[in-house]
C-alpha cells in the first residue's frame, strides 16, 4: 500500500477532531500527495446511515452489544473497501478519526466483549489495513465528558457510566503498551496549540523517514 493511514484515537472529548483537522491543513501545506481526512463510523454513504444508528439515543430497542458490535464491523468493512484501500493505493495519507482501537476499547474493554472474538472481526473488516500511526489522546473521562457536555445533548456512548468510560481509557493504555511503535501517547489535557506542535513534530519525524522517496522536498521545519 503506498499512502499512510494515520489514526486519532481516544475517549469522546479528547480533542481527536480537533487536532485532524489542524494536522491536514499543515500537512496539505508540506507535502505534494492528497491529504484526507475521514471516520469512523461514518466515513461512506452506508457509514452515514449505520452511524446515525449506532449513536442516536433510543428510548426503548436497546442495540444488544454483539449487535453494536457487529455494526461497528459493517461499517469499517464498507470504509476499507470503498475509501480507504483506493485511497491509500494512490498515494495518499489518510487521518482518520477513530479505527480498529476503538472496537478493542469500548467493546472489548467498554462493554467486555471478547478481545479475541472482536480481533478477529478487526481482521475482516480490514483485511489486514492496519495504520502506520495511531495518536492517542489521552484524557481523565470526567474531563472529556465534561468537554462535551459544554457543546449540547449527549449521544448514546456519551450517556454510558463514568465507570465504562473508564474502561474504555484503561483499554486504550494495554493498547499503546502492546504496540509502543505505532500508538503515540499524547497528554491531551495539554492546550491545543501545544498538542498540535507535538503532533506536528511526531509527523515530520515519521514521514520524513517513510516517505523520503516521494515527497520529502516540500517537508519544512517549521
Ligand atoms: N465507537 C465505538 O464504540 N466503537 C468503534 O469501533 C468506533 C466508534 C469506531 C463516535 O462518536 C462514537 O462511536 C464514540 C465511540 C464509538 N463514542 N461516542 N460518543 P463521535 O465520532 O461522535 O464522537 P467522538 O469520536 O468521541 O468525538 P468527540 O466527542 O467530538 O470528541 P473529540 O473529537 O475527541 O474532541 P473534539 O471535537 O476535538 O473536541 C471536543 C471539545 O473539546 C470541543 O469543544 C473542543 O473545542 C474542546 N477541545 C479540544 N481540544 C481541547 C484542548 N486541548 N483543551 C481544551 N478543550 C479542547
Amino acid at each position: 500500500m503506498a499512502g499512510q493511514l494515520i489514526v486519532f484515537e481516544g475517549i469522546e472529548g479528547a480533542g481527536k477532531t480537533t487536532q485532524l483537522q489542524r494536522a491536514a491543513a499543515w500537512l496539505r501545506s508540506q507535502v505534494a500527495v492528497p491529504v484526507l481526512t475521514t471516520r469512523e463510523p461514518g466515513g461512506t454513504l452506508l457509514g452515514q446511515e449505520l452511524r446515525h444508528l449506532l449513536l442516536k439515543v433510543r428510548d426503548t430497542d436497546e442495540i444488544a452489544p454483539r449487535s453494536e458490535l457487529l455494526l461497528y464491523a459493517s461499517d469499517r468493512a464498507q470504509h476499507v473497501e470503498q475509501y480507504l484501500k483506493p485511497n491509500l493505493a494512490q498515494g495518499a495519507i489518510i487521518l482518520c478519526d477513530r479505527y480498529t482501537d476503538s472496537t478493542l476499547a469500548y467493546q472489548g474493554y467498554g462493554r467486555q466483549l471478547d478481545l479475541e472474538l472482536i480481533r478477529q472481526l478487526n481482521a475482516i473488516a480490514t483485511g489486514g489495513l492496519t495504520p502506520n500511526l495511531t495518536f492517542w489522546l489521552d484524557l481523565d473521562p470526567e474531563i472529556g465528558l465534561q468537554r462535551i457536555t459544554e457543546r449540547g445533548a449527549p449521544n448514546r456512548l456519551e450517556q454510558e457510566a463514568l465507570d465504562f468510560h473508564q474502561r474504555v481509557r484503561a483499554g486504550y493504555m494495554a493498547l499503546a503498551q502492546n504496540h509502543p511503535q505505532r500508538i503515540i501517547h499524547l497528554d491531551a489535557i495539554a492546550a491545543a496549540d501545544d498538542l498540535e506542535r507535538e503532533i506536528r513534530a511526531i509527523l515530520q519525524t515519521r514521514l520524513s523517514e517513510k516517505l523520503c522517496e516521494s515527497f520529502p522536498k516540500k517537508l519544512s521545519k517549521n
